[in-house]
């Protein structure tokens, strides 16, 4: 049994620029105690790939705000479900995800259907967030004991 605190990557989409949507939730984490490897604005596909492959990794956050996440999550979650299942982390993505106002449940169920474990928009997307990792660690504990 690992005691090792869980860690999560934290990335976007190739076309987004933001910063600060990555920091904010890399100190999410961190404050919860997560360990993070945070891989910048612009990220290429095959970098997140890599860090899942070359990591123990528990969690893949994409956060994206630019508007294009929409239509470019879906190649990142794509690319990653070829990664071998052991090492695969559950896909979660948040933010704001197109250039028309807050996605609705319909788009939300969309990409659930793709294979994202669970997407956050719009104004709860960080407290539902914060619910999200509660259980996380209770099933992560539950599993460890
Ligand atoms: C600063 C900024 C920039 C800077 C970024 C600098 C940097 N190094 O980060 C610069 C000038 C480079 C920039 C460029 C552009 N930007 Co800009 N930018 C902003 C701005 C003013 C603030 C973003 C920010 O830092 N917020 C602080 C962080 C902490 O908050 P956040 O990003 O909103 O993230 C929060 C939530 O969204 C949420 N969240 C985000 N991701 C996730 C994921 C999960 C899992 C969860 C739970 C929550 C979550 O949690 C965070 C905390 O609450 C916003 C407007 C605004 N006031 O929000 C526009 C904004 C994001 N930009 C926008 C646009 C359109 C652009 C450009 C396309 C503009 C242009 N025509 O060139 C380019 C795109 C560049 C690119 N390639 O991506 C739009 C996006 C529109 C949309 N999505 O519908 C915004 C919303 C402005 C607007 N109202 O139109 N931008």
């Amino acid at each position: 049994m690992s005691s090792r605190p869980p860690v999560a990557v934290v990335t976007t989409v190739t076309s987004d620029a933001h910063t600060w949507n990555l920091v904010y939730l890399q100190l999410l984490l961190e404050e919860r105690g997560w360990q993070v490897i945070n891989l910048g604005p612009c990220t290429p596909i095959g970098l997140v790939v890599e860090s899942l492959a070359e990591s123990d990794v528990d969690l893949l956050l994409v956060s994206t705000v630019n508007g294009h996440g929409l239509l470019e999550a879906p190649a990142l979650l794509d690319a990653v479900l070829h990664v071998p299942e052991r090492v695969r982390p559950p896909v979660v993505l948040g933010g704001k995800l197109h250039t028309h106002g807050e996605v609705g449940d319909d788009e939300v169920r969309r990409l659930r259907d793709m294979g994202f474990a669970e997407v956050f928009v719009g104004e709860t997307a960080v407290d539902t967030f914060h619910a999200y990792l509660s259980g996380f660690s209770a099933s992560s504990t539950a599993n460890a004991a």
